[in-house]
């Protein structure tokens, strides 16, 4: 019965991946999937990771089954690293879940399941999986306005005009900070035209953050999202600790509801469980175990912390590397997109030509969409990267 199936839709990140393995050129370079790499090229194991597996290793009692919510202090924890200090912690719940994908899902079906008309907008161009994870919900999908290509800045004007047409049965998703692919975020203005326009139009805010803390800092990177949480009554948060804790492949993240109340949000949590039973019956349990046991050790939640920032320090000195470099070669500042964009990525506006033409004459591979990773490059391969840019005329 199989061969009915009609092709499969790669996926663009992955496949890039899958090629540049492939590739047996020695000076190649892979800006493509979303890791953090330090300068020796390596996405390594934080050391308070370590320390937290060591621990585990040693104390862990069982590997019996821990239940449909996952680990509690995990979902106490992380909804506190999102929430604290704002009112809406005490009517919020939260949900382990296989990665912010596993969030992402969740949320989709509990959406589909309390208002199936509801349309889910996403934003133009945004991350590859939002729409065909909400559309495997069942959920109808639309996009508004992000970018301005020309500018390589936030679209303000067309996406605000969008957003004032939403209403009651619309969600609207955001990236909480760091946006993938563009790296342009929104301003602390804009969420509170988003707060202020969803109390008056009634369409839900739903915010998937999944660089917390490559932004501005761990604090500064939720300005955005606790505005609204505190001024809005429901709103849905999907987290990763992919990034921030760099478990990648230990599949560790969250759904986060923030209802009128707490009983209403249990409510909702209570659903969730079905929709996890109907699923997985149980998220896996290693990567949370970590960050449970990491947010609840005082040291070992300050050496984390200061690993973090030392990521963010090298992704910032990689932009304005980048930025001065090409500066520099150029004598142009039509590179000072890099230092000006936030997280992990920029979009660069290079053409499907140039891009093609990067990844077979030079070896350097950049998603279709012109999306680079800069938090995997290594500061001493920026000039053959600016000299590739430049051969192929970008
Ligand atoms: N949301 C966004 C915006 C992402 O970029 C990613 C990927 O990293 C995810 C969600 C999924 O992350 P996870 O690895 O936690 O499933
Ligand atoms: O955007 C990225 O590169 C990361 C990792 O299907 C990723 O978010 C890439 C492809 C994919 C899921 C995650």
């Amino acid at each position: 019965m199989f061969e009915l199936l009609s092709e499969p839709r790669k996926d663009p990140i992955l496949s890039l991946s899958a090629a540049y393995k492939d590739d047996p050129r020695t000076n190649k370079l892979d800006l493509g999937i979303g890791v953090y790499r330090n300068n020796d090229g390596i996405t390594p194991v934080m050391a308070a990771v370590k320390a937290a597996e060591q621990y585990l290793l040693e104390n862990q009692p069982s590997k019996a089954y821990v239940g449909l919510a996952g680990d509690e202090i995990f979902n106490e924890a992380i909804t506190h690293l999102l929430l604290a200090g704002t009112e809406a912690e005490h009517r919020a719940i939260a949900l382990q879940t296989p990665g912010a994908s596993g969030a992402l899902r969740m949320l989709a079906d509990l959406i589909r399941q309390t208002k199936p008309d509801t349309t889910v907008w996403i934003s133009d161009p945004g991350y590859v999986n939002h729409r065909p994870i909400m559309e495997a919900a069942g959920l109808k999908v639309r996009s508004y306005p992000y970018f301005d290509p020309n500018t390589k800045t936030l679209n303000e004007a067309a996406m605000l005009a969008q957003f004032a047409q939403l209403g009651p049965d619309d969600i609207l998703l955001l990236h909480g900070c760091c946006h993938n692919p563009t790296g342009v975020d929104l301003e602390f203005s804009h969420w509170q035209q988003i707060a202020s326009m969803s109390q008056k139009q009634g369409f839900l805010p739903f915010i998937d953050i999944a660089y917390q803390g490559f932004g501005d800092g761990l604090e500064q990177d939720l300005k955005g999202l606790q505005h609204v949480v505190d001024q809005v009554e429901e709103v849905l948060i999907t987290t990763s600790c992919s990034k921030n804790f760099g478990l990648y492949r230990e599949r560790t993240g969250a759904a986060v509801l923030v209802a009128k109340d707490k009983q209403t949000a249990s409510k909702a949590r209570s659903r969730m469980f079905e929709i996890v039973r109907a699923n997985y019956t149980m998220p896996p349990d290693h990567g949370s175990a970590i960050v449970a046991h990491i947010l609840t050790t005082p040291e070992l939640k300050q050496q984390w912390l200061q690993e973090l920032n030392t990521m963010l320090t090298r992704i910032k000195g990689l932009r304005t590397s980048l930025r001065t470099q090409f500066q520099a070669k150029t004598g142009e500042d039509r590179f000072a997109f890099f230092e000006h964009h936030k997280g992990m990525f920029s979009v660069t506006g290079l053409s499907t030509e140039q891009i093609n033409r990067l990844r077979e004459e030079f070896g350097i591979y950049i998603v279709g969409d012109s999306r680079v990773n800069v938090a995997g490059m290594q500061e001493q391969a920026i000039p053959y990267l600016i000299d590739s840019f430049l051969a192929v005329g970008a």
